[in-house]
């Protein structure tokens, strides 16, 4: 099977797993991405089994009103049943590495407002130790050198990406050679770094179940 077959069979995965959950009032949190598009593709097929959705980016909330699926802001909900997003990485503790499409922010706000995280993903995301991918950094743009220098004391190389500002305005720092043995302390060390809103590390908040597409079928990891 090709990568993005994978990607179709976790997305439909992802309908059957959270088809128990869906009511008239349930709110369904939706995340950005490849994956994310095609379970969305999915989920309009169902999209008169639940109230709606929240999304974490504006291209899904566009994909979502294009099927005619309810998109409502987050303050506006009481309760996320379900969040469903994709991932770069992930290890086998459902520790991720999120922020590829840049959408990091909004999904981290996203999943720790939600009652259970799915991520989904195909076979090439799994990881023995995070940190192949680059990890993204939103940074507020004026505290950007800043920001590089700090991660380079915490033994990173942030490059900036060019050319791209996020849905809250700001800019990303991708950082490569980080070894990333301990995600949770990591995580809140470049929380603490002045100028940085997000980073791309999910290990305080990672998944709660991860649907791996694989060439010998779905593989559920909890
Ligand atoms: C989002 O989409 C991300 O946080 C991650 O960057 C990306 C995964 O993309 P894809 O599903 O296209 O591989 O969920």
């Amino acid at each position: 099977m090709t990568q993005d077959e994978l990607k179709q069979a976790v997305a439909e995965a992802a309908i059957e797993h959270i088809l128990p959950m869906l009511q008239a009032d349930t709110i369904v949190g939706v995340g950005t991405g490849s994956t994310a598009n095609l379970f969305i593709d999915e989920l309009a097929k169902h999209k008169h089994r639940f109230d709606g959705t929240v999304a974490s980016s504006e291209a899904s909330a566009q994909r979502l009103k294009g099927h005619g699926i309810p998109v409502y802001s987050l303050n506006a909900v009481n309760e996320v049943r379900v969040y469903i997003d994709g991932a770069d990485e992930s290890d086998h503790h459902l520790n991720l590495i999120k922020g590829g499409g840049a959408a990091l922010t909004r999904e981290k706000i996203v999943a720790a407002c939600s009652d259970l995280f799915v991520c989904i993903a195909d076979e090439s995301k799994l990881v023995d130790v995070l940190g192949a991918f680059p990890l993204p950094i939103e940074v507020i743009p004026m505290a950007r050198g800043h920001v590089a220098r700090e991660l380079v004391k915490l033994g990173g190389t942030p490059v900036y990406r060019a050319n791209v500002i996020t849905d809250n305005g700001n800019q990303i720092l991708d950082v490569h050679n980080l070894d990333i043995l301990d995600p949770v302390a990591l995580e809140q060390s470049i929380n603490n770094i002045v100028g940085v809103v997000t980073n791309g590390l999910f290990a305080a908040r990672p998944a709660d179940v991860l649907l791996l597409g694989t060439k010998d079928g779905i593989k559920t990891l909890e």
